[in-house]
């Protein structure tokens, strides 16, 4: 089985090293492949997966070796290059390390570099998947994988246990109020609306909060520490929301919990009536939970993010009805506060068509088999690659 060095460095929050580490599991788990990860940032990684210890230079996580990557063993590194060398985001491994990879093309198979891009939904993308450039001074090919949900790209990280353990997970008697026990939130009333809540700052927050003090019926609302739990402390006029604590308002009843380890986060979004998530990783877990949810995109400087929001939403929202399709439309778009959304954020509006959406998550994660599971994909690239 070939042997696999994924190179992430964290830029900020945790989608970077959320999806790496996924990844990493996953070829590891299906594929057999020998994987070795290098991070910069362990505290991020610790987050996500406490058993990292953050101050270990090597340490060996499940079938996953993990390396910090700092300037310092960028030095040490005096290793053979790996088969399959993927650099997740176009961080860029570290030049001792090309080196590596150029001295084993000498006198071997030159190793299989991939180039991790972000997901993008963009058709121009269709394009550029798994085309190759030649490095520069090396006799290296690097190629660009590009995650999607379009064909023609990568598509996403699906684990193939991933629908039996959500079924099984579900069929237990009092899944959801279980999970919510375990994160410290009581058992909401029987005909309460259940939300989570992880987005970046946004301006439409208030808004949304105030929708839901005045719903009909009552919301219950999950919200992991981070960003948004202090600025939905801000609404109910608290220092903080950490986990453990409570507000309530009208129909609304928040809780703070903490921010759990990657497979448990799974579970909160399966157990949700609505997921609000943002970034990546956690957006493309929402769709594989198949039940409804809010985007938030990672923002960019240019409004580059409006592109591509406007490009998933051609993709997702396509197969709903005229309807349906404006109303999340409209609502994606108000709470990315694009442009194209001078409305105000209508939750009512939104909402009404919540079975419609329900249907539809199921619906969009046979879209989403089609295309293939993005590990899965890559494996059979890069295995095409070394015969
Ligand atoms: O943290 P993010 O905002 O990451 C972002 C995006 O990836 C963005 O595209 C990238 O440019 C930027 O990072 C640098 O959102 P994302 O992608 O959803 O990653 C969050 C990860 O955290 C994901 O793997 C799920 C995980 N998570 C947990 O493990 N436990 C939790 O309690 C929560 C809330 C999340």
């Amino acid at each position: 089985m070939p042997s696999c060095d994924i190179f992430c460095t964290v830029i900020d929050n945790f989608g970077d090293i959320g999806t790496s580490w996924r990844l990493a599991r996953q070829l590891a788990a299906e594929h057999g492949w020998h994987m070795r990860l290098w991070v910069d940032k362990l505290e991020a990684f610790a987050h996500l997966c406490p058993t990292i210890d953050p101050h270990a230079y090597k340490q060996q996580v499940g079938d996953i070796i993990v390396e910090q990557w700092s300037t310092d063993s960028d030095i040490k590194i005096n290793i053979e290059a790996a088969d399959i060398v993927i650099e997740a985001f176009g961080c860029n491994p570290p030049p001792a390390y090309i080196a590596a990879m150029a001295k084993r093309a000498a006198y071997q198979h030159a190793p299989v570099w991939i180039n991790l891009e972000y997901l993008s939904n963009e058709p121009w993308v269709a394009d550029f998947h798994l085309k190759s450039s030649l490095h520069p001074r090396y006799p290296l090919l690097k190629t660009f994988f590009f995650p999607g949900l379009i064909a023609g790209s990568g598509g996403a990280l699906q684990e193939r246990t991933r629908l039996a353990s959500q079924r099984a997970f579900l069929s237990a008697p009092n899944a959801r109020i279980a999970h919510c026990a375990s994160l410290g939130v009581p058992p909401a009333a029987a005909q309460a609306t259940l939300i989570s809540l992880f987005s970046y700052e946004n301006a439409n927050l208030e808004a949304l909060l105030s929708a839901w003090c005045n719903s009909a019926t009552p919301i219950t609302c999950i919200v992991p520490a981070g960003i948004i739990s202090t600025a939905v402390a801000g609404f109910f006029g608290m220092p903080k929301l950490a986990a453990g604590m409570v507000a309530a308002r009208g129909h609304l009843t928040v809780y703070g919990v903490p921010f759990v380890e990657q497979d448990r986060y799974d579970l909160l979004l399966w157990i949700c009536d609505l997921n609000f998530v943002r970034g990546e990783d956690s957006f493309v877990r929402a769709q594989l939970a198949q039940k409804p949810f809010v985007w938030q995109i990672y923002p960019q400087p240019d409004h580059a993010h409006y592109v591509k929001l406007e490009a998933t939403l051609a993709a997702y929202a396509f197969a709903l009805s005229d309807e349906a399709r404006l109303a999340l439309s409209s609502f994606w778009r108000k709470w990315n506060n694009t442009s194209v959304a001078p409305l105000a954020l209508d939750w009512n509006h939104f909402w009404q068509h919540r079975n419609r959406f329900a249907n539809h998550a199921i619906n969009w994660t046979q879209t989403l088999a089609k295309l293939g599971d993005l590990a899965g994909n890559l494996a059979q690239f890069c295995e095409s690659q070394l015969k």
